[in-house]
C-alpha cells in the first residue's frame, strides 16, 4: 500500500487526503449495504423515466440508454457507515444527458431519485447537474453485480452514498425538496462526505 510518509521510516504516517473527515480505507472490500431484498431486474425490464417538473416525461429501456453518448466516474465513493473507497471506474450515461432530453421546468430545483425496488433518496438539482451525477451499469470494466444496484444505479459520489439509489428508476423534479428514504429515517438532507453531513441536524 503506497503510505505517503513525512520522510523517515517510523515516522506517523499522513491521513490519506482523498480521506474524508471520519472516514477509513475499505481497500480490497466493497460493503454491500441495502434495506430491501435484492431484487432480480433482467435488462429487459428496467427502464429508467426522468418525470415530474419537465418539459417531455422520457422513459429509456436499456437499449435506448446504451444508445446515449457514455460517460465515466473515476474516483472515489464515500458511505456514511464511514468506509471509502478510491480509484473506482464507473461507465454509464450522465444525469445531464437525461436531464437535457426531459427539459427541466424553470421551477424545478429538487429531485427525487427512485428505485425500482421504492427506495427514494431526495437531491437539490445542483447536486445532480454539472458532471457531478451519472446513471451506471459498469464498475471496472465489468456489469455492476445486482447486489451493488445491477442492472444500473444512480452514482452521484461527491455525496454520501446513500445518495447513489441501487436498481434506479427514475429522477422525479420538484419545485420543493422532500425527504427520501434514510432521510426520513434520520440522515441528512444533503450528505456532504467533507463536511461530515451525516444526520440531521449535523
Ligand atoms: N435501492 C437502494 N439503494 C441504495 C440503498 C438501499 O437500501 N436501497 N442503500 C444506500 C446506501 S446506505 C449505500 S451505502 C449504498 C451501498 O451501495 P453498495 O451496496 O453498492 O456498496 O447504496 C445506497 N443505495
Ligand atoms: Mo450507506
Amino acid at each position: 500500500m503506497a503510505g505517503i510518509t513525512r520522510g523517515f521510516v517510523g515516522r506517523r504516517r499522513e491521513r490519506d487526503p482523498r480521506l474524508p473527515p471520519g472516514q477509513y480505507d475499505a481497500r480490497d472490500e466493497w460493503p454491500v449495504l441495502h434495506v430491501e431484498a435484492t431484487p432480480d431486474i433482467g435488462t429487459e425490464r428496467w427502464t429508467f423515466t426522468v418525470e415530474g417538473l419537465v418539459e417531455n416525461t422520457v422513459t429509456w429501456d436499456w437499449d435506448e440508454i446504451h444508445a446515449l453518448p457514455r460517460s465515466r466516474y473515476e474516483g472515489d465513493i464515500h458511505c456514511v457507515t464511514t468506509w471509502s473507497k478510491f480509484g473506482m471506474r464507473f461507465d454509464g450515461v450522465s444525469v445531464d444527458t437525461l436531464l437535457e432530453a426531459a427539459g427541466p421546468q424553470p421551477g424545478a430545483t429538487h429531485a427525487m431519485a427512485l428505485s425500482h425496488t421504492g427506495y427514494t433518496t431526495n437531491l437539490p438539482l445542483a447536486d445532480l447537474t454539472g458532471g457531478k451525477a451519472w446513471v451506471v451499469w459498469d464498475v471496472d470494466g465489468q456489469p455492476l453485480a445486482p447486489i451493488h444496484g445491477g442492472p444500473a444505479r444512480l452514482l452521484v459520489p461527491h455525496l454520501y452514498f446513500w445518495k447513489s439509489a441501487k436498481w434506479v428508476s427514475g429522477l422525479r423534479l420538484m419545485d420543493h425538496d422532500e425527504q427520501g428514504f434514510w432521510e426520513r429515517n434520520g440522515y441528512h438532507d444533503r450528505g456532504d462526505p467533507w463536511a461530515e453531513q451525516r444526520y440531521q441536524g449535523d
